[in-house]
């Protein structure tokens, strides 16, 4: 069966944001909107698999719901919500708790990563089961489009399984409702542009990430103008100049990972920057980087004070785009219900 075409993706309220996530995904939300119905969550109930402070939760959730919006998503035309007001993420989510397998879940990079060197057996069990919500979110709405960074790209295989799984399991039930047999669909992550995985500005083999110890490490998307010009000044690069073509890039991360920031902020490829910076040393990137972040970036931390200023209308527009989510998703659920065997 075709699909409605539709886009859903997601940002935890678990920090402040940073150029990553902002490049990774919140950039990519915008150009969406013209082409798909699109709904854009803030996701909660994922922030609270590490320990969050309820009222940092709440001011986070705000922040992240406002980046969205002076990006460029419209909230009226789209559906921006927190993930907790839609109950039916959790309701899909402990179902595929009991698709999912265990070998599955423990073989995500990003649960190894994050539990690497610690007592894995301290982490919480909804750390564990992550993936399974991100399935539920994705597939509740059957999103066709997820816009998400590289790091998500696993995650996206899991939701695959998930649904193929689900589909086949309860085919016969499936048929016996009457509902089309690929209920699920197997949907494509878009993962795409040169800046998918930004690294961090201290270790070009780190991803850039809310939860590095070194403030030094991301430019966040409340950093002051000063703030990001000397984080670029500051971050670690190679002695040599700028390559001329994208080839000369190989075996450099640091010099890789600031030539696909300069790409992405600027519309460009990275070939385009090293048409323009090819055979020039950092003396003279990193103050065209620093000028050329500042610029795209300001706009969008003004706009996002000026929405934090007056929480209330934050609220609102989420309260108006959760119960239009909610719709779509009860739809899926009242189908899933029967389709589980579950009496009503
Ligand atoms: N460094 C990155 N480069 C490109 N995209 C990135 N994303 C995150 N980091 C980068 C993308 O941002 C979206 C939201 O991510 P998230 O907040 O839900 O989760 P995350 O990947 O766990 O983010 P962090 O910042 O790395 O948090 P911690 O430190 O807690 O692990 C996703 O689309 C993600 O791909």
């Amino acid at each position: 069966m075709a699909f409605t075409p539709r886009v859903f993706s997601g940002i935890q309220p678990s920090g402040t944001l940073h150029l990553g996530n902002y490049l990774g995904a919140i950039k990519r939300f915008v150009p969406l909107q013209q082409q798909y119905p699109c709904l854009y969550c803030v996701v909660d109930m994922h922030a609270i698999t590490v320990w969050q402070e309820p009222d940092a939760l709440r001011h986070a959730t705000r922040e992240v719901a406002a980046a969205y919006v002076a990006a460029g998503v419209d909230p009226k035309a789209h559906i921006v919500y927190n993930q907790s007001r839609v109950i039916q993420h959790a309701e899909l989510a402990w179902i595929f708790n009991c698709v999912a397998r265990m070998g599955w879940m423990s073989r995500m990079t990003q649960w190894k990563d994050k539990t690497a060197g610690k007592n894995a057996e301290a982490e919480s069990l909804g750390l564990f089961a992550y993936p399974s919500l991100m399935a539920a979110d994705i597939l509740l709405y059957k999103a066709t489009h997820v816009p998400v960074g590289e790091d998500q790209k696993q995650h996206l295989e899991l939701t695959r399984d998930i649904a193929q799984k689900f589909n086949n399991d309860f085919g016969p039930s499936i048929r016996e409702q009457g509902l089309d047999p690929e209920f699920f669909p197997l949907t494509e992550p878009v993962i795409a542009g040169p800046a998918t995985r930004v690294m961090s500005l201290r270790d070009g083999s780190k991803k850039m990430s809310k939860s590095d110890p070194s403030d030094q490490s991301r430019i966040l998307l409340t950093d002051e103008p000063d703030a990001i010009a000397k984080k670029i000044k500051r971050a670690t690069t190679d002695p040599e100049a700028l390559p001329s073509e994208v080839e000369g890039l190989k075996g450099r991360p640091e010099a890789d990972n600031l030539v696909g920031i300069y790409a992405a902020l600027s519309d460009t490829t990275k070939d385009d920057v090293l048409k323009q910076f090819g055979g020039q040393g950092w003396g003279a990137f990193k103050p065209a980087l620093a000028d050329l972040a500042v610029a795209k970036l300001e706009p969008i931390a003004s706009e996002m004070r000026r929405l934090m200023a007056d929480p209330a209308s934050i609220d609102a527009f989420m309260a108006d785009g959760a119960e239009r989510a909610s719709e779509i998703a009860e739809a899926t659920m009242k189908d899933v219900r029967r389709i589980v065997g579950f009496v009503r």
